[in-house]
């Protein structure tokens, strides 16, 4: 009789479990849609929810939908939880000095709030993997390939012919301690970034592409790629501690159309420097988002 009674005991517990796992899923599906189409709406309505905003790249758009949809699942699932606090504290409240029913070793229960944060870490991994293969991801046929030279404390820009390290600089753009360097590139295009560094570890970042990869020294060349959707002049940074005048070591981004592209690329190949290449083209000489610090200041 014993062993009927506790069989039975088990065969509720496990359609328990079953009931839980399938209310489960079906919440997740259900909260999983509910972002799917409020979840950037949400996102505008709190402010990105302390996501920077204004990306130029299809990968930031990606990478703020992943922070949005994480955000609302996350308060989601805080509502649940405080409600369920809050229900437990007000329905279960002392009541007397009577010993309240015992409900300790409930299988189903512990099993699903066991399961239940291991659904969510795999889904949070699942959508995180994803986007950030995405933003990793490298083309066979980049259109165009630039070599970014960092060093103490400036940048170095050189427009290669080719992929890797045997590649040919056509043209080149260095900045000094009276000169932002500006590097051009087109709109539009999978343009592949190739970092290296003369000295220390530096970090190679520009806001607005919301994406920072570290600049190292030796054979170690860092590589992404990246497609600049919007036209405009974007301050450009260090963003790794590589010495005094760390904070300095800015740059300037400027997206053009693909046409001045080649046409700022032809006036550099035919000997113009940076600043004559970019009048030619219409665009100010000069850097418009930073200005240029004496890194051999005079003692005074
Ligand atoms: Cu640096």
């Amino acid at each position: 009789m014993v062993a009927k009674g506790s069989g039975k005991r088990s065969s509720a517990g496990i359609r328990g479990v079953r009931r839980g796992a399938t209310r489960l899923v079906g919440l997740s599906l259900g909260v999983l849609s509910l972002l799917a189409v409020a979840g950037c709406d949400a996102g505008k309505a709190f402010n990105g929810f302390g996501w920077p905003q204004g990306g130029i790249t299809p990968t930031s758009q990606r990478m703020y939908d992943l922070w949005i949809g994480s955000t609302v699942a996350a308060l989601v699932v805080g509502v649940l939880v405080w409600g369920l606090i809050f229900w437990c504290v007000i329905r279960y409240r002392k009541r007397g000095e009577e010993l309240p029913p015992q409900t300790r070793y409930n299988i189903p229960m512990e099993t699903l709030y066991t399961a239940a944060p291991f659904l969510v870490i795999a889904v949070l991994f699942y959508y995180t993997a994803i986007v950030q293969t995405d933003v990793d991801r490298t083309s066979k046929n980049p259109d165009v390939t630039v070599e970014v030279v960092a060093f103490k404390w400036n940048w170095q820009f050189n427009y290669r012919d080719g992929m890797g390290e045997k590649a040919g600089t056509v043209a080149s753009t260095l900045g000094d301690d009276r000169t932002i360097p500006v590097l051009v590139l087109p709109s539009n295009k999978k343009i592949r970034f190739e970092q290296t560094s003369k000295d220390v570890i530096h970090s190679f970042w520009v806001p607005e592409l919301l994406f920072k990869r570290d600049v190292f020294p030796g054979p170690i060349r860092n590589v992404f790629e990246a497609t600049l959707e919007r036209e405009g002049a974007y301050v450009g940074r260090c963003a790794e501690l590589c010495g005094t005048y760390h904070s300095m070591m800015n740059f300037e981004l400027r997206v053009v159309s693909p046409d001045e592209y080649q046409r700022f690329l032809a006036a550099k190949q035919a000997g113009k420097s940076t600043a004559d290449a970019l009048t030619s083209i219409g665009e100010a000489p000069y850097a418009t988002t930073t200005t240029p610090f004496p890194t051999k200041r005079q003692q005074s």
